[in-house]
């Protein structure tokens, strides 16, 4: 059967997550690099969101829905559990962390810095100082969780921690998520730890075009 295709831009945390469960699982895939509502993602995704996944003439979206067709269908190492506590567990931070954690402090804190809606283009620092609060309160939320073994369901790495490397990785860029991390000192340790991962170093995204380049 042809590669796994993953629709999507590599800068998104959530394509990257899907791409880090083929470099995990050693799933031969292409990246085929496409923007939220573009033709071939909205021919998947009913609201255009991204990744979207092809494999021969099947078709899906949503990453965690990606995940778990990836897990079920290749082998290598298990990534969503299926002993039941585990796989609930898994199944509470993927939902935790894409109800809740990503709004607060991708769509909200990073985006104030990366698509500020200001005038100028500089940050916009009301946006950010206003979601300091939650971003405090949700970094503390994550620390105590992988305090507690080391991963975030439980024991051992699951789709869980892929699902949060990414928006980790672009909090460490920022002053204010940066610091809070590296004082949560048991969050810093699993940042640290998992970042080290093949998966995560083969899907480091491509640096932001720069403003001039952008306007030019
Ligand atoms: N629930 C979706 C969320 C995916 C998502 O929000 N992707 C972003 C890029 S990181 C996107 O496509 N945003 C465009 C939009 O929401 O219109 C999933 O898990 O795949």
């Amino acid at each position: 059967m042809a590669n796994v295709e993953i629709i999507g831009f590599a800068p998104s945390t959530y394509v990257r997550a899907i791409r880090m469960v083929c470099e995990e699982k050693a799933i031969p895939y292409d990246l085929k690099p496409a923007a939220p509502h573009a033709p071939e993602v909205a021919a998947i995704h009913p609201f255009g969101k991204i990744p979207v996944m092809r494999h021969g003439d099947f078709e899906l979206c949503e990453s965690k829905a990606i995940a778990t067709y990836l897990d079920l269908s290749f082998p290598g190492p298990k990534l969503i559990p299926t002993e039941p506590r585990a796989a609930a567990l898994t199944e509470q931070w993927v939902s935790l962390v894409n109800t809740r954690i990503d709004p607060t402090l991708i769509r909200t804190y990073l985006f104030a810095y990366v698509f500020p809606k200001t005038a100028d283009g500089a940050p916009d620092r009301k946006a950010i100082d206003a979601v300091l609060p939650a971003l405090t309160e949700e970094i503390a939320l994550l620390d105590r969780a992988v305090a507690k073994a080391g991963y975030l369901a439980g024991d051992s790495f699951t789709f869980a921690d892929i699902n949060l490397m990414p928006i980790l990785y672009y909090l460490q860029k920022f002053p204010e998520s940066s610091a809070a991390i590296a004082a949560a000192k048991p969050l810093a340790a699993y940042y640290e730890r998992l970042a080290a991962r093949p998966s995560f170093v083969n899907t480091v995204p491509p640096p932001p075009p720069s403003r001039q380049a952008q306007a030019s």
